[in-house]
């Protein structure tokens, strides 16, 4: 049994998608971020870090409890303990790895800086175009990869399509009216929203991804200062 520290994010969607595909038995705990949640003893005695998602696996290694935090190291974990979603071929594997790590470095840190001055500093017009254009340039890696080949990795849907799949169901939800590019079945890039469709359509991404619109972002409910303490400004901030 796993125990998985949850909420809305791309990062943890990629935990219930192959939580999901993999058939493996879980419960989710939802973790309130903007109430502080992530910084109670409890929660950082699993990941100092502070963040989710994390796992906790009741069936570790070698037996008994074993923790897991960083979405990519929870994939890689759950492959390897399943011997699913990551091919053994070495070729296969390094290309899938590959692709992962695109997500983990460049999708996620530069789709989070997009959404971070699209949202809450568009007054800040340097940081709102680098991280567009850094945004759209990924958008047409990522469809110029799936031009070539049918998932990220190769002929097979792997952890690395598990890893991106929730960055741009999330930017399109979030942006698709104003960001031409961002948009669900935007034009120019067909063969990513190919793609999407064909994960969105797999049974086990539809189960988790009803899992994961169950429980719905909680920011509406956040104070001003509560923002600020997750955003790392006003009285949170390292600089005046
Ligand atoms: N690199 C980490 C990023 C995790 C992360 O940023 N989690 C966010 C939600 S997506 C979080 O817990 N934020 C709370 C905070 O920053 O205080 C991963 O991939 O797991």
């Amino acid at each position: 049994m796993i125990e998985l520290y949850a909420m809305a994010s791309p990062n943890v969607q990629k935990i219930y998608l192959m939580l999901e595909e993999t058939g493996l038995r879980y419960v989710a705990h939802q973790i309130n971020i903007w109430k502080g949640e992530q910084f109670e003893p409890g929660f950082r005695a699993l990941n100092p870090n502070a963040k989710v998602p994390v796992i906790v696996d009741h069936d570790g290694p070698g037996g008994g409890d074993y923790v897991v935090f960083e979405s990519g190291a929870i994939l890689l974990y759950l492959s390897e303990k399943t011997g699913a979603l990551l091919p053994s071929d070495p070729r296969q594997r390094g290309d899938t790895l590959q692709w992962l790590m695109i997500q983990l470095t460049g999708i996620g840190p530069m789709f989070g800086q997009f959404n971070h001055f699209n949202r809450f500093a568009a007054e800040n017009r340097y940081g709102v175009s680098r991280y567009t254009t850094e945004a759209q340039r990924l958008y047409r890696l990522i469809d110029d990869r799936l031009a070539r080949t049918a998932f990220l990795g190769g002929d097979d849907y792997s952890i690395a399509d598990i890893a991106t799949f929730p960055w741009f169901r999330t930017e399109a939800r979030m942006f698709g009216d104003t960001h031409p590019f961002t948009a669900a079945d935007g034009d120019g890039y067909p063969h990513l929203w190919r793609w999407y469709r064909q994960i969105a359509e797999r049974p086990a991404a539809m189960r988790a991804l009803a899992v994961i619109d169950a429980h719905p972002s909680t920011f509406a409910t956040a104070t001003v200062t509560e923002v600020d303490r997750v955003l790392g400004r006003g009285s949170h901030a390292a600089t005046r």
